[in-house]
Formats: C-alpha cells, structure tokens, sequence
C-alpha cells in the first residue's frame, strides 16, 4: 500500500512515522509512505506558500500554486484527501476501506484555510478526524496513515489482533490484564487464570458487551440493541441487565435544551 503526505513540516510527518510499527512496515517494503514538502514546488526566494485572503481578514491562507504544484510533481496515489473539519468523518469502517484500496494521499492545510480551489479542482474529497479544529493538518494526518495502515495485513506483528479489536464487532475490547496477578489488593478475574478456554472466550464476550453498554451506550444503540442471547449472556456472568421500564444509564440522559444565547456560566451553574 502507498500512501502520500503533502505538508509544510516533512520532518514532523516522517519522523512520526518512521518510528513504531509503521515504520517497521516501511522497512519490510509492506508500506510506502511517502511525504512531500508543499514548497518543493516553490520558485520564489522565500519559498512561500501562503498569502492573504482575497476581501480581507485576519491570517493567511494556503495558496493553490505550492499544492497543485507539489502534487503535479509526484503523480500520488487517489484518492487524495485534504485533512480538514469539514471532511467525511474518519472512522474504523472507513480506515477498513481504505486499507482494503491500493492506496491514498493526504494533504495538510494549515493556516486560516486553504484555497478553494485546490477542493474544487485537485483533491477527490476532505477527511475529518473530529470535530475540532487543529492548527495544521499533519497531526491529522498521522492518525489517518495510523489507522489505515495498522490494517493492511502484515502490517502489524500479530494477524490476530487487529481483527479481534475494538470496533471491528462494533463493540469495544473486553478488559485486559498482565502479571502480576494481584496487584496492591487488586486480583485479575479468576476466569483468566483457569486455563479453561470456552470459559474464558464466554467472559470475554461478556465483559466486551458490558464495557460498551456501559462506557459507549451509543454503539450499542448503532449495532441495534441487545438480543435476549446477550441478556441472559451478561446476567449468566453477574453483569447488569437492563429490563423493561429502567431508567437510562445517567450516561445518555441529557439535559433540557439551554435557551439560545445562554452563557456557559448560566447553563453549568448548580
Ligand atoms: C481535521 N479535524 C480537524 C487546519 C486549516 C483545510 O483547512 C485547514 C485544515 C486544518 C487541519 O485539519 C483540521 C481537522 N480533522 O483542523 C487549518
């Protein structure tokens, strides 16, 4: 799998990526990751690749001629994406299909924004990591390459692992624990140190369905509930079981709507 970064800080990018199990699969030649500097294209003695926004304003904005050119130079692999919070929303199903392509790029804006044109007329789309607005897009970046390339097979030391983990079943991982057994009081569950495998898988799809009921209610509700198998699954296993008429867990109760315009203050105040 290729993937190509277009950025003002290479060093940053690459540097992330050169350590930790990317950069192992670098090495091996499973992975090709490859970051470009958005001023390789500059001809100008400052090499600048931003300018000031047409009708005014404050901050600048990153111009087309350094993107479109960078992007001429290399041919990169699409779809290319520009990281920005108006994008598609990452998440494991989309880093799923894109491990499962031939490939990506990526390009980091920075400053207020970048020209519309190189949305309009260069890139096949925006990606999003979240609702949040980042300074520059190469920390974006890092954690698309992240989650894509963990998934290409191989890519990661054990082929297990990444199938049986968080999301995959649209439910979270089950605790995990390591030695010691007893920890300042704390005991591991028994279960785990029975040597009894069914035992041990049963639990373990338990404890997965009771950790996501309790700390993510809303993936629960995106997979469509809980069956009556899980039901009798968690009471078997001394979990919590919800029944009819309960009061939702304190977690997915809301708050009444605040009037518009009211301070934070008002709105938290006891
Ligand atoms: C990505 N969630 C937030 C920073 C300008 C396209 O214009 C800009 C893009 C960025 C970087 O992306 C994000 C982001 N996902 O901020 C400034």
């Amino acid at each position: 799998m290729r993937i190509d970064v277009f950025t003002i800080f290479p060093a940053l990018v690459d540097g992330y990526l050169g350590a930790s199990l990317i950069g192992k699969a670098r090495a091996t030649g499973l992975l090709d990751v490859r970051v470009h500097d958005l001023r390789s294209a500059t001809t100008d003695p400052h090499r600048s690749v931003d300018d000031a926004p047409f009708g005014g304003g404050a901050g600048m904005v990153l111009a087309p001629e350094p993107v479109f050119g960078a992007v001429d130079l290399v041919q990169p692999p699409r779809p290319l994406f520009l990281l920005a919070p108006t994008g598609r929303r990452l998440d494991q199903r989309l880093a799923q299909e894109l491990a499962a392509g031939e490939g990506l790029s990526l390009v980091c804006g920075r400053y207020e924004g970048v020209d519309q044109r190189v949305v309009d007329h260069l890139v096949d789309g925006e990606l999003s990591i979240g609702d949040y607005v980042l300074a520059g897009g190469e920390a974006a970046a890092i954690v698309v390459v992240e989650a894509v390339a963990r998934l290409v097979p191989g890519v990661m030391g054990n082929e297990a692992s990444a199938a049986s983990e968080s999301f995959s079943a649209g439910l979270l991982e089950e605790p995990q624990y390591t030695r010691p057994a007893e920890f300042r009081g704390w005991a591991v569950p028994e279960v785990l140190r029975s040597g009894d495998h069914g035992r041990i898988a049963a639990w373990r799809r338990a404890a997965a369905l009771h950790r996501t009921r309790t700390a993510r209610p809303d993936l629960i509700e995106a997979r469509g509930g809980i069956s009556d198998n899980e039901v009798r699954m968690l009471s078997e296993h001394g979990y919590p079981v919800p029944s009819p008429g309960d009061a939702l867990p304190s977690s997915v109760t809301r708050r009444e709507p605040s009037p518009a315009g009211a301070a934070d203050e008002e709105r938290d105040a006891p």
